[in-house]
């Protein structure tokens, strides 16, 4: 039997208000009820893994703070893109920015000792050890903002118009990669391409590039999966996300706000990296394979022996580069270990 909505058994000046309640309960605070308002730039779309975590921090936010702070959110590159991110908040174009460290390694030269082929298994993992290192290392890189949340994708992987199984087949095959992840291409042998994440179903589909290196989501989150067809199966870098703050902004925050911000913190790195694994690589490999008969290709032991070879001196290199910049490279790497080991036990 077809169900009779509410409004159409009551009187409507009864349902009003009774809708007025409900809609007050149910929607996030108004900015005008809040005592402060804080705007969250993002570089791309609100229904990708990151832009989830923006929505959620903001809602919890709000909640934990009995609707003290909204939080007024410009996802897609509205307010701020992937290349001016950071710059944009320390000029106070928004209060927070959700970019990727991964995108500029020469400006955080520590955080991308995160993105080495040092064999995460999971975003979970990998996010959840980037947290601890970078309050425990308080990089310098981050001098100036207030790190409101970090975390990663799960490890990149190739996907392409053509069929990859051996490093032979991907010379002169242009790959896109974030910042991190070029040098992984150079050393199995690829044409790198450097570009942030929302030019890139573009760039599929006019023929710049032949595929990229990245997180299995975009295949259906950034509809990659409707021009490649082919995902190999072997695990390489993560590429981390940060949303920072700007200092002064932060310094101005009444205490109370402060203590839930800093107790979002870890939790953020938790909730997006296993709502990323769990729910979001599995949606999109199933919609990619059901919808676009996508395949994944299998590298035999010696060749998987091969690429391994081809990646291990990267790691080797970023020591002396980045010792060299004074930064305890070392220190770093040797603690990333203890963390990934810890948390992929739990
Ligand atoms: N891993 C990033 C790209 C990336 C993957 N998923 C998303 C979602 C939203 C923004 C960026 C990304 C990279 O390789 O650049």
């Amino acid at each position: 039997m077809k169900r009779r909505t509410f409004s159409k058994l009551v009187a409507p000046w009864i349902v009003g208000p009774f809708l007025a309640g409900a809609a007050a309960l149910a929607t996030p605070t108004p900015a005008s009820a809040a005592d402060i308002t804080l705007t969250y730039a993002f570089f791309a779309p609100a229904g990708t893994f990151p832009g989830r975590q923006m929505q959620h921090w903001a809602d919890e936010l709000a909640k934990r703070t009995n609707g003290k702070v909204a939080v007024k959110t410009f996802p897609g590159g509205t307010l701020l893109g992937a290349r001016e991110m950071y710059d944009g908040v320390a000029k106070g174009v928004a209060d927070i920015g959700l970019g990727s460290p991964s995108y500029d390694p020469g400006r955080f030269a520590l955080t991308s000792g995160a993105s080495l082929p040092v064999g995460f298994p999971n975003a979970t993992v990998a996010s959840r050890t980037l947290w601890e290192l970078t309050k425990e290392f308080q990089p310098k890189e981050y001098e100036g903002f207030k790190v409101i949340a970090v975390f990663t994708g799960e490890p990149g992987y190739i996907q392409s118009r053509k069929p990859v199984s051996e490093a032979g087949q991907l010379a002169g095959m242009k790959l896109r990669a974030a910042g991190t992840g070029v040098p992984v291409l150079q050393a199995l042998g690829a044409a790198p391409v450097g570009m942030p994440m929302p030019e890139v179903p573009q760039a599929v589909q006019t023929g710049v590039i032949d595929g990229t290196m990245t997180s299995r989501e975009v295949l259906q989150d950034f509809k990659l999966a409707e021009s490649l067809k082919y995902v190999t199966d072997y695990p390489t870098v993560v590429v981390s996300f940060a949303a920072l703050m700007d200092r002064k902004r932060w310094d101005r925050l009444p205490d109370d706000v402060k203590k839930v911000i800093d107790e979002l913190g870890p939790e953020m790195a938790t909730w997006t990296g296993r709502y990323h694994d769990k729910e979001n690589v599995e949606r999109a490999l199933d919609w990619s394979k059901k919808n676009h008969q996508l395949q994944v290709v299998s590298l035999s032991d010696d060749e998987r022996r091969r690429w391994d070879a081809r990646l291990e001196p990267m790691i080797a290199r970023w020591i002396d580069e980045t010792k060299a910049k004074g930064l305890p490279a070392e220190q770093y790497l040797k603690r990333l270990r203890e963390l990934r080991d810890q948390f992929s036990r739990q």
